[in-house]
């Protein structure tokens, strides 16, 4: 960074130069805060490409802690590599920062549609839940439990491809017999056995997965309370109100992922394997609109999805030439289709 400026932030359309390399970079817009400080877009001058930088201050990073969890959030991303898990390009430190290089994913994070949309069709819930679980089985094939899985830590691409972000909280599964103890994710996705210092190794990341599936269905968290002994409770009892526009595929499903024994609950891959991932339609791809409305699949879902309907999921088929088809031709699923899920 630009001399003198120990401390300071810099701001937008500086460039910020890593000492080492030579390399410069232009500081773009404010991306939104993290856990250890601001988010900027940057792009490295000469090549044009464009990062998400987290900027943490130097002084942050000697808070122990802190410093603790941001080196392990290179040691790991450094060696990850997965198209669904947000890669760590670099980092570099001038006088008053440290700024990590992360891959930038233009159209932000669930989250944020979560946000605009309220909740979202369960088409477009298999179509990201399919690649969450992708990136979820390659981490924990590498023994690491993200223990902070929640919707602003997906983040989507350009190309609307979700990725699992923020690994500051990760960290390697305890070794048989032994499970971590410490308390720490997102207080209304923590898993009964996290709560009851029970442990927190992978089928805690399938609970915290399951509560955003929950969430991306219904547009509020599965277990809610305004005080934290009474939201606990209600994690401890595992029991979740299941309204009834939801399919009975993605009942069971959320009745596996917020399993109250972590035992009961499945690993990525039988998850994919799920009826609810592999007896819908599911989107190859999902329109950019889908970031603040709710999508038209033209002429994308084979005829038996039209044929079945799409009830229940709250999407709106469309014939390929462009109309909207009639409600009446679209019949309830039979008693025996029922059984499919
Ligand atoms: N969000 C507003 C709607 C609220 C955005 O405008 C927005 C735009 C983004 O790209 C243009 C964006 C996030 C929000 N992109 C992005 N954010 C990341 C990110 C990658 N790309 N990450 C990579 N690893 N971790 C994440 C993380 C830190 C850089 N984020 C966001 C978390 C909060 C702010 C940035």
């Amino acid at each position: 960074m630009v001399p003198g400026s120990a401390g300071a932030e810099p701001p937008p359309g500086w460039y910020l130069r890593d000492e080492r390399t030579g390399t410069l970079y232009k500081r773009g817009r404010l991306l939104g805060e993290g856990t250890f400080g601001r988010c900027y877009q940057v792009t490295e001058v000469t090549s044009g490409r464009p990062y998400a930088a987290k900027v943490i201050p130097r002084a942050r990073l000697a808070a122990a802690a802190i410093g603790d969890r941001v080196e392990r959030e290179l040691e790991l991303q450094r060696r990850l590599r997965h198209r669904h898990i947000v890669r760590l390009h670099g980092h570099f430190t001038d006088r008053g920062h440290l700024y990590l290089l992360l891959e930038l994913c233009s159209r932000g994070s669930l989250a944020d549609i979560l946000r605009a949309r309220g909740r979202l069709t369960e088409p477009e819930v298999r179509y990201y839940l399919r690649q969450l679980l992708s990136g979820l089985r390659y981490l924990h094939g590498h023994g690491l439990v993200h223990r902070d899985l929640k919707p602003s830590n997906f983040l989507v691409t350009e190309r609307m491809r979700v990725k699992i972000g923020d690994l500051g909280l990760a960290r390697g599964a305890a070794p048989p017999g032994r499970r971590w103890g410490a308390l720490c994710g997102t207080p209304c996705y923590l898993a009964p056995e996290v709560l009851e210092r029970r442990g927190h190794a992978e089928p805690a990341d399938i609970w915290a997965l399951g509560c955003a599936v929950y969430t991306a269905l219904t547009g509020h968290a599965p277990f809610e309370a305004r005080h934290r002994p009474e939201l606990y409770r209600r994690i401890r009892s595992a029991r979740f109100p299941l309204p009834p526009r939801l399919s009975p595929g993605a009942r069971a499903l959320l009745a596996r992922m917020l399993h109250p024994e972590p035992a009961a609950r499945p690993g990525p891959a039988r998850l994919l394997r799920h009826p609810f991932l592999t007896q819908g339609f599911t989107p190859r791809t999902l329109p950019p609109r889908a970031c603040h409305s709710v999508p038209v699949f033209v002429g994308q879902e084979p005829l038996r999805w039209i044929l079945r309907g799409l009830r229940c999921c709250g999407c709106v088929p469309v014939t390929p030439a462009g109309g909207r088809a009639p409600p009446q031709r679209i019949r309830a699923r039979t008693s025996a289709e029922e059984n499919l899920y």
